[in-house]
């Protein structure tokens, strides 16, 4: 299995990238706020979305499962995890996205079958549900039946390899034991959230939840130091704007950086800038 965890950290004397002489202007469209890898859907932030569905770019997770859809970059990212693992079928996909119609009728059935105390815990109500992003899977083990809320996914064997290879290609779990006050969901280990790369190891290093990485992003605005981090390939940087400073200024960076942006969907934009080493 290919492991560089070693290699990463973040490196406080590293000189920022955002020094150069070539630079050019980020364009921001405001709606964007809403979309991205790192938005946080929760029972606070809905989705906010037209025509009662969220805009993103589904494929299918495989050829196997045509009806199981995914953001396409997420996608992508599922199937290198599984070319590396060489996972077959000791992995299935449950459930990527659904629509708001999709998420409800789920809720009303869980409702009426496992009662409310249940579905609180382990079904979101809809427009809460990150699956209607496209940015969410659940996986199970391929043993005989799963169940489809709850699939079995154990913390052993090639779950537990997948569990780990999956940060280092911006997938996390996102209801993790113990943060259930954070996140507002029970545990639950058979769902993936793909956040991009390199949030996912951050997050992984610092123990964070989606919520709490979010909150942590603010103490790195645009004006102020940067959030830094580098593997064996690249140095990047993440910092944060937020939509009252954007109206004020505008976003300069190197023009020979990769850049990533992705709103919150709360108040403004997480920028990621790659730079290979
Ligand atoms: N099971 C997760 C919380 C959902 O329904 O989105
Ligand atoms: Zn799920």
């Amino acid at each position: 299995m290919n492991s560089f965890s070693n290699y990463y950290g973040r490196i406080d004397g590293f000189p920022s990238i955002c020094i150069g002489i070539n630079m050019r202007t980020l364009n921001f469209d405001t709606v964007n706020i809403y979309s991205g890898n790192l938005v946080l859907v929760n029972r606070e932030h809905p989705i906010t979305c037209k025509n009662n569905n969220y805009a993103v770019s589904l494929v299918s997770v495989g050829t196997d499962y045509p009806d199981i859809l995914l953001d396409y970059v997420a996608a992508k990212e599922l199937s290198r995890i599984r070319n590396v693992l060489n996972l077959y079928d000791d992995i299935v996909p449950v459930s990527g996205f659904r629509t708001r119609s999709e998420q409800k009728r789920i809720y009303t059935d869980s409702l009426q079958k496992n009662g409310t105390d249940f579905t609180e815990k382990y079904v979101a109500l809809p427009d809460r549900s990150e699956h209607q992003t496209g940015l969410a899977i659940d996986l199970a083990e391929n043993k005989s039946e799963y169940d489809f809320i709850r699939p079995h996914f154990p913390d052993i064997g090639i779950c537990m390899e997948f569990r780990k290879e999956a940060i280092h290609y911006g997938f996390i779990e996102r209801y993790p034991k113990g943060k259930e006050s954070t996140t507002g969901i029970a545990h639950e280990s058979w769902h993936f959230r793909y956040v991009g790369y390199p949030h996912s190891e951050i997050m992984n290093m610092k123990n964070l939840t989606l919520e709490e990485y979010i909150r942590y992003l603010k103490n790195f605005p645009y004006k102020g130091s940067h959030l830094k981090f580098f593997n064996y390939e690249y140095y990047y940087e993440i910092f944060y704007i937020s939509l009252s400073q954007l109206r004020k200024s505008s976003v300069i960076i190197p023009a020979d950086v990769s850049c990533q942006i992705s709103g919150n969907n709360i108040d403004g934009f997480i920028i990621t800038l790659r730079k290979l080493k």
